[in-house]
């Protein structure tokens, strides 16, 4: 009973459902590099390494124990277009009686397995992806009868379920959640943990050569990769983290600093996306540190809360709101993105300094992520089609099921409060109050007219001003409104006019100043 198992980018774990039942005496194992993959959004060079690696790596693995895998690589004359077109290929070179596959995450795929479905000469199974803590199903129940899906609720029910973090039915340490206490400034002089990573191994630098001579004019650097590309280095990175930066993440997981993309974060998201680590058993081995009296719970709760709790919530919101969830403008955002997003050309330090990250390592933290690149599309207005696409460009662990609640929902309220309450739009004054960037800044973070202002804070104000009938009963936006409100008509048409100024100035170009060049 041969069965044809096809194994994608992001889906490189042993315990994948699609493996499950595996006959090594019979079963064959397909893996493609397809342009469909590689073009459907311009990918960072190092996402490209990171993939291809994996799965060369993963298939390799999957031989040593005896599997006969067929992979496809991209410069491969014969190869189709498309993992569709793969199966099709490897179905007219031998007979399978069914082919099995895993779902895949994003509806893009969904949609081109059902074209399959009817394709292929035998039937296709699409098994539930059971690499995640929490299933669609089981999301799907518990937003059911509910107006409106917080996050917060839905990760004490998941704490319950998995006994994370409990004593008995109350969660360790009285409270569930220790927000208040992540959001520290590092004492001056702190320096920031020097984080080992994984210099390329023979298939890593081979792959970065083709990826070179392919993709070459994509964004970003390829030579500083330095991602883990199998589960041991993933597993040694996570090992790493847990000993060493765990106890500091809690304290300073909000913080931003020039120059410093890591600060106290896991990077871990890349390896987990493809597979190489499994959620639970890190959200497990973090407690662990906690319970050995290694890392203060203000830390090991906010670790979790980010896998099982954010992680979780985010994917159960994208498969729940179906295809049309992308569709959705509620705040009917129209502008351009402004070029600086991919150059990093902008008097602007904290943009510049978020974008050069992006650009030399594929990462930000995730609150330069909302707070910087997010908070200053929202506030201008750019159309999120527009950021969705750079968010997916830009980023090593850049998977749609993941990216697009958070660029759509969190960051850009596009989904009209599906996500979050409010928008997470903010002045510079929390870009000061949250990070060292202001001091270094052309502009002055206390002004808000002037040429020397900072722009997020009239692109702040005129943002609410712009959003008043959408957003101007929101009960949790009453105090900035109360503010707006008590301006006279003057200071706003102030505001509107330097909003004005200061879009055009950002979509045609700043004077010469502070830039860091990328
Ligand atoms: P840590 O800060 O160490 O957190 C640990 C883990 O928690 C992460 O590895 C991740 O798996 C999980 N996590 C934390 N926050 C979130 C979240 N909001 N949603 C889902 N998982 C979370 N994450 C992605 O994996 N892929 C994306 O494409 C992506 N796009 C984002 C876009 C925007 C606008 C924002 C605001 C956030 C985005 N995130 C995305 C979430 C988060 O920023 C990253 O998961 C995190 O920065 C990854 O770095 P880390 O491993 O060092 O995370
Ligand atoms: C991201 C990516 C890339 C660049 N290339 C491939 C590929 O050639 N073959 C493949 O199987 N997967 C690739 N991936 C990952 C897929 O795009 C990913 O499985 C979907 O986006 C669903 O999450
Ligand atoms: Fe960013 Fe404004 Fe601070 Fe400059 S002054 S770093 S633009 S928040």
């Amino acid at each position: 009973m041969p069965v044809l198992r096809l194994v994608l980018g992001d889906q490189l774990s042993e315990s994948l459902s699609a493996l499950a039942d595996l006959d090594p005496a019979s079963d064959l194992v397909l893996m493609a590099e397809v342009m469909e993959e590689a073009t459907y959004v311009p990918h960072h060079k190092q996402k490209f390494v990171l993939v291809f690696s994996a799965m060369r790596q993963f298939a390799e693995r999957l031989r040593d124990r005896g599997v006969e895998v067929r992979y496809v690589r991209l410069g491969d004359p014969a190869a189709a277009a498309s993992l569709s077109g793969e199966v099709l290929r490897a179905l007219e070179d031998a007979t399978f009686d069914k082919i099995v596959a895993t779902e895949p995450g994003e509806w893009r795929l969904v949609q081109a397995f059902e074209t399959l479905a009817h394709l292929a000469p035998a039937p296709l199974e699409v098994r539930p992806d059971t690499r995640f803590i929490c299933s669609r199903v089981d999301f799907e129940t518990w937003a059911g009868p509910r107006r409106e899906l917080r996050m917060e609720f839905f990760y004490r029910l998941m704490r319950r379920k998995t006994g994370l973090l409990m004593e008995g039915d109350r969660p360790i340490g009285g409270q569930w959640n220790y927000d208040a206490e992540n959001r520290k400034r590092p004492p001056k002089g702190t320096a920031t943990p020097t984080r080992p990573r994984p210099s390329p191994n023979a298939t890593t630098l081979a792959v970065m050569a083709e990826v070179a001579a392919r993709f070459g004019d994509n964004f970003g650097r390829l030579d500083a990769f330095a991602w883990p590309t199998n589960a041991e280095e993933a597993k040694a990175a996570l090992d790493d983290f847990l000993i060493h930066i765990l106890p500091g993440f809690g304290d300073y997981q909000d913080f931003m600093a020039m120059g410093e993309p890591f600060m106290w974060h896991g990077l871990i998201s890349a390896a987990l996306n493809i597979g190489l680590l499994d959620p639970l058993d890190i959200c497990r081995r973090a407690e662990g540190e906690y319970r050995a009296g290694r890392a203060p719970l203000n830390a090991v709760e906010g670790f979790v809360r980010q896998i099982l709790g954010w992680r979780e919530y985010v994917r159960g919101v994208y498969w729940l709101e179906g295809p049309q969830y992308k569709a959705r403008n509620a705040l009917q955002a129209e502008a351009a993105l402004p070029e600086f997003f991919w150059t990093g050309r902008t008097n602007m330090a904290c943009v510049a300094d978020v974008v050069s990250g992006v650009h030399d390592q594929a990462y930000a933290h995730h609150i330069q992520r909302l707070m910087v690149t997010g908070n200053l599309a929202l506030l201008l207005g750019v159309h999120p089609d527009a950021v969705n696409a750079w968010y997916m460009a830009v980023f090593i662990d850049a998977f749609e099921w993941v990216e697009l609640p958070n660029t759509h929902g969190m960051a850009l309220f596009a989904d009209g409060g599906i996500m979050s309450s409010k928008p997470y739009a903010a002045s510079g004054a929390y870009i000061n109050r949250m990070s060292d960037y202001c001091g270094a800044c052309a502009y002055d973070v206390k002004a808000r007219l002037g040429e020397n202002a900072c722009p997020f804070n009239a692109l702040y104000w005129d943002f609410l001003s712009r959003q008043e009938h959408r957003l101007g009963a929101n009960i949790r936006m009453a105090l900035p409104y109360k503010t707006l409100r008590s301006m006279s008509p003057e200071a706003r048409t102030a505001i509107t006019d330097q909003a004005e100024r200061t879009r055009r100035t950002l979509h045609l170009g700043e004077p010469e100043a502070l830039r860091l060049k990328i």
